[in-house]
């Protein structure tokens, strides 16, 4: 952790099982629940619900990790027994809501991934807007071996990224993808080595935190929209989004400063 990193206040205090911690305008949320490799119960699923929705007002970009050897292991197994069919319900719809949450909320938010990310850890990366993996990463579905399904959000979140005939594949053979191969599939888009997660999620999140507010919005809130709509009307939302974006005072400022050689042109390598 980098030394400039402070505990956020008010409710993000209170969670014991998310650590909060505000830089800048980097918001770090780090689960915190090793001795269960981050398995997600209901009480983790309701602190990440409150978390993405209290994020700091100054915060531009959030950065999610986990603790421990392993991102998360899913949803947590032992609350599983308990649950009738009405119950199970609702239990998927609290984290579709949580998730909900972290994917169209106020910022972007960039998803650390090492060791275990399976079943409902994978489920809560694919709602990232971007994902870092480190080398030890591994994902899995294991919901078919356990006898149920995912119900995070996954089966409308994860094909988006892989493609449904990698997620059958998945959930029918339990086939576990190595850090390589989901880098390869589709579900990170940085691959780095070991330890080296948070350093590259905190460059890009400077990175992201300096474009104006809307593109940062109109990326994660309309793009995906648009790419769910028939083309007709994303079109339309897209020249609505567009023509909202070139209005503001920021955009007329990055396009002058272009033209007036303040700006840095577009260089062949970014990173
Ligand atoms: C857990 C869970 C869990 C660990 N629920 N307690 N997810 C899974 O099927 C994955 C299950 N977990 C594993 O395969 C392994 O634990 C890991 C590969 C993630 C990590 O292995 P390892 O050797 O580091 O740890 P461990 O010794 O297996 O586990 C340490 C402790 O965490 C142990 O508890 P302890 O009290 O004996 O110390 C484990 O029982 C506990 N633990 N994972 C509960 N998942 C919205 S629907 C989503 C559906 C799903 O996510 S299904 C996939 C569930």
């Amino acid at each position: 952790m980098t030394a400039d990193f402070h505990q956020a206040t008010g409710v993000l205090a209170d969670l014991s099982m998310l650590r909060v911690q505000t830089s800048g305008p980097i918001v770090h949320l780090h689960l915190n629940r090793p001795a269960k490799r981050n398995a997600i119960s209901d009480e983790l699923i309701a602190q990440i619900h409150t978390a993405f929705v209290n994020l700091p007002r100054d915060a531009r970009v959030a950065v999610l990790s986990g603790e421990g050897a392993h991102f998360s292991a899913g949803l947590d197994l032992a609350d599983l027994g308990e649950r009738n069919v009405a119950d199970g319900l609702m239990h998927s719809r609290a984290w579709h809501a949580a998730f909900d949450a972290l994917q169209w909320g106020a910022m972007p938010v960039i998803a650390v991934l090492h060791g275990a990310v399976v079943g409902g850890g994978l489920e809560l990366a694919s709602a990232a807007h971007l994902r870092v993996a480190e080398h030890s990463a591994f994902y899995a579905l294991p919901e078919g071996q356990r006898g149920i399904f995912v119900g995070g959000g996954g089966s409308a979140r994860i094909p988006r990224l892989i493609g449904v005939a990698r997620m059958t594949d998945m959930m029918l053979t339990g086939r576990v993808f190595d850090a390589r191969e989901g880098q390869a599939a589709g579900i990170s888009n940085y691959l780095v080595g070991e330890g080296e997660g948070l350093a590259k999620a905190f460059e890009l999140a400077h990175r992201i935190a300096s474009n104006a507010p809307l593109s940062n919005f109109a990326i994660t809130q309309a793009l995906p929209r648009i790419a769910d709509s028939t083309q007709a009307n994303g079109l339309f939302v897209e020249a609505l989004m567009s023509a909202i974006a070139q209005g503001e005072d920021a955009a007329k400022e990055r396009v002058l400063a272009f033209l007036d050689k303040r700006a840095g042109k577009v260089a062949k390598t970014s990173h």
